[in-house]
């Protein structure tokens, strides 16, 4: 995922023909942000990358060298454990291999927080079904908390298939929910799932690979934190998203998507036809049905049925940015704010920030990004809560986690923990209007 999100970074600081004076100066913040910049030979990224397998370590290096790209990790930031693996246990992961591994991180860490102006945040991306990603993620983002206590953490947290993969990953994710969400700011969330599913349906990917769910991951990040003409800053979009403490997940909808062979015969759509399509993604799941529809996957529909109008979940906030040469008018981005139900207690003025940048994202004409603090969220943690209570109530599996220090209580306690945060969820359509 690093590697990808870099890769993209890289690249629409590069590729993009710079139409306006200001592109200089986006690119080069941008650079400066997510790198350190050097006069010859590759940019260094301002990242750590960790894993407990060598290989995937090694494989990334490799890459990396062959491929004559603009940037890199720096060598003492690709950090592996000899051993291999945590065996898909979020026990082994935190109590084995995090404090095995954190030392070498944090150092590596500090120094990057050293050499950069003003660290703001840190960005940790990981996967909370496997056994590294949540278990030495979760012990890492511990140590973070700790050493730099009033930074912004944002944790990009990738949510498991909910079918066909590792019998544990369902307690892995309710363990790293439970010990990430009170230690950090905001969590961002995919499924891949979904990933997969707009992959192939809006991209045409038939055989699509995890690569290409970076890729389209990594477009996404990019549209958030690449820089926009107001200076946004991490910190406005962590204390607007998270306005209130229980309310700390968002997701990131964006358009429009075509496949390459599509993209030339794209016709250009405009900003209403792309806001209405963000809105559509706000779309209730119907009653009895178990899913919720991934609007996102349809392509931008110019008229939408009233029904869908209708049918919205509330949010606690959203943030839209908008990239493109003319920004959309005011009054179709405030349909986002008056037309989109919210909960009561939000004032008006503080549901929507809308962000604009007239050069384009990755050569996109225009790119629209809606991330939102709602209740979708849910329906893909629900299901996997459910499935790791059911587990659990057989105490299947339960002996390789109490084997590495993670006994039933505290099994029990990130049950408790887990439920809280989907029932404040779940509450919010009381409270919204
Ligand atoms: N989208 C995406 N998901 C991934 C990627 N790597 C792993 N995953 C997901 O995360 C899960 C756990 O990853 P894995 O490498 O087995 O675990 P870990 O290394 O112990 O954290 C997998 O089953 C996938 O669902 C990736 O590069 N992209
Ligand atoms: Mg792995």
């Amino acid at each position: 995922m690093g590697q990808a999100l870099f890769s993209t970074l890289a690249r629409d600081n590069t590729s993009s023909r710079r139409l306006h004076p200001e592109d200089s100066q986006y690119v080069e913040e941008s650079w400066n942000t997510w790198f350190r910049t050097r006069k010859k030979g590759p940019h260094f990224a301002r990242a750590v990358l960790v894993d407990t397998e060598d290989k995937v370590v090694n494989s990334v290096s490799q890459v990396q060298e062959s491929s004559g790209s603009s940037w890199r990790y720096c060598r003492e930031c690709r950090i592996s454990s000899v051993g291999g693996g945590s065996g898909n246990n979020w026990a082994y992961g935190f109590h084995v291999k995090g404090p095995e591994l954190h030392e070498r991180v944090l150092e590596c860490v500090r120094r990057q927080a050293e050499e950069s102006d003003v660290p703001l945040a840190f960005l940790n991306l990981l996967s909370s079904s496997g056994g590294t990603g949540s278990g030495v993620g979760s012990y890492v983002v511990q140590e973070l908390r700790h050493e730099f206590v009033f930074k912004k953490l944002v944790n990009v947290v990738v949510l498991p298939y909910s079918a066909g993969e590792v019998a544990t990953q369902n307690y892995n994710t309710v363990l790293t929910l439970a010990k990430l969400y009170d230690m950090s700011d905001l969590h961002v969330v995919f499924q891949n799932d979904s990933l997969h599913r707009m992959c192939a349906a809006l991209l045409g990917e038939k055989n699509t690979q995890l690569a290409d769910m970076n890729h389209l991951m990594a477009c996404k990040l990019a549209s958030v934190f690449q820089p926009v003409q107001v200076y946004s800053g991490v910190s406005n979009i962590v204390s607007h998203l998270a306005a209130h403490p229980a309310f700390k997940m968002v997701t990131v909808k964006t358009a429009p998507h075509v496949s390459r062979v599509a993209e030339k015969f794209e016709s250009i759509l405009s900003w209403p036809v792309l806001l209405k399509h963000m809105k559509r993604s706000l779309r209730k799941v119907p009653s009895g049905s178990a899913e919720a529809v991934d609007w996102e996957i349809k392509q931008p529909l110019s008229k939408l049925p009233r029904s869908v109008v209708a049918q919205l979940v509330p949010s606690v906030t959203n943030m839209l940015f908008t990239r493109g040469c003319v920004p959309p008018d005011v009054e179709t981005v405030s349909e986002l704010s008056t037309r989109v139900p919210y909960c009561r207690w939000i004032p008006q003025e503080a549901r929507l920030l809308h962000f604009h940048q007239p050069r384009r994202l990755l050569s996109h004409d225009k790119f629209i990004t809606l991330v939102s603090n709602n209740n979708l969220v849910c329906h893909p943690l629900n299901a996997i809560v459910d499935k790791a209570w059911n587990t659990f109530a057989y105490k299947a599996y339960l002996h390789h986690y109490t084997k590495y220090g993670v006994q039933e209580d505290e099994f029990n306690e990130a049950f408790l923990k887990a439920e809280r945060i989907l029932q404040y969820y779940a509450r919010m359509a009381k409270d919204s209007g």
